[in-house]
């Protein structure tokens, strides 16, 4: 991949970088990095895998896409690698994950997190919404994530999304690709909380007209997709959309004005083929591009 960072050494050496975002700090337009951190998972833990995995296995993928008939820019991302987050409850890991974004934003930079459980998103979208009060959220997942607490405790994978509306409040989430919650869960959304398509991606087209040009956070819990084609993840959740359905709805978002976004849930240890891992890479790729 690069060999920037051995000068000395005269032979072309592989980093351990996600394909081509080997941009120096300075220059990146965007900075990819990871937040391992699965302390909450309830079901299967191991999505702390998930980005060294993902980095692993992008040596076997293009950087062309033929979708979008357009390279991963060169010279335009840095991957920084994962974030060093502590154990256990997840205070001090998401005080961290905040502090990054924070500063990737300071820089001017658009942040790209690889997780990790989805709780990992909720302190780089508050720091977006410091940033910019009238950010909007649009998540693709199988499950809501809207409980108020779980097991008594109201920081959770299965709690982000309502932790995430308690800050930016009524109409600013769009939900996609939703097939499982509780009774309470699907209230809260049919009570016009937050805008819930359920089942699919149907609505993408409507929601980006109603987000206009306001600021725009993508967060995208990889376990939206099918079990079939994705079962490296903690939750598995049949009835999910396919590859093709996401990426044709992700790049509908062209147009947006989206400011940072998350890829989350892989656990690459349940799928040993290694399939999971290349179908989330594959969004990577497409996902970097689009931004
Ligand atoms: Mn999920």
């Amino acid at each position: 991949m690069d060999h920037q960072d051995q000068p000395d050494f005269p032979l072309p050496m592989l980093s351990l970088r996600f394909m081509a975002c080997d941009a120096p700090y300075a220059d990146a337009a965007a900075v990819l990095f990871g937040a391992p951190y699965d302390g909450t998972a309830s079901f299967r833990p191991g999505s702390r895998f998930g980005p060294a995995a993902m980095r692993q296995e992008s040596l076997g993928l293009e950087t062309y896409s033929p979708y979008q008939d357009r390279e991963l820019p060169e010279q335009k991302i840095r991957d920084i690698g994962d974030l060093e987050l502590p154990m256990g409850g997840p205070g001090p890991a998401l005080e961290r994950i905040g502090q990054a974004v924070r500063r990737i934003l300071s820089d001017g930079k658009k942040p790209i997190m690889l997780g990790g459980e989805h709780l990992v998103s909720l302190p780089a979208i508050t720091a977006c919404h410091e940033r910019w009060p009238d950010l909007c959220v649009l998540h693709f997942d199988a499950h809501a994530d809207l409980r108020e607490e779980y097991l008594g405790e109201r920081l959770s994978h299965a709690t982000v999304m309502r932790r995430i509306w308690d800050r930016v409040g009524d109409g600013r989430i769009w939900q996609f690709g939703i097939r499982s919650g509780t009774t309470d869960e699907f209230a809260f959304a049919r009570a016009g909380r937050v805008a819930m398509h359920p089942f699919d991606c149907d609505g993408v087209a409507a929601a980006v007209e109603q987000i206009g040009c306001r600021p725009v956070y993508l967060t995208v819990d990889l376990d939206v997709l099918d079990p079939s084609e994705f079962p490296g993840t903690g939750t598995p959740e049949p009835g999910g959309v396919t590859f093709l359905m996401l990426l044709k709805a992700l790049l509908q978002l062209q147009g947006l004005n989206i400011i940072g976004a998350d890829l989350v849930e892989l656990a690459p240890h349940y799928d040993a083929s290694g399939v999971s891992t290349a179908v989330a890479l594959k969004l990577l790729r497409e996902l970097m591009i689009m931004l």
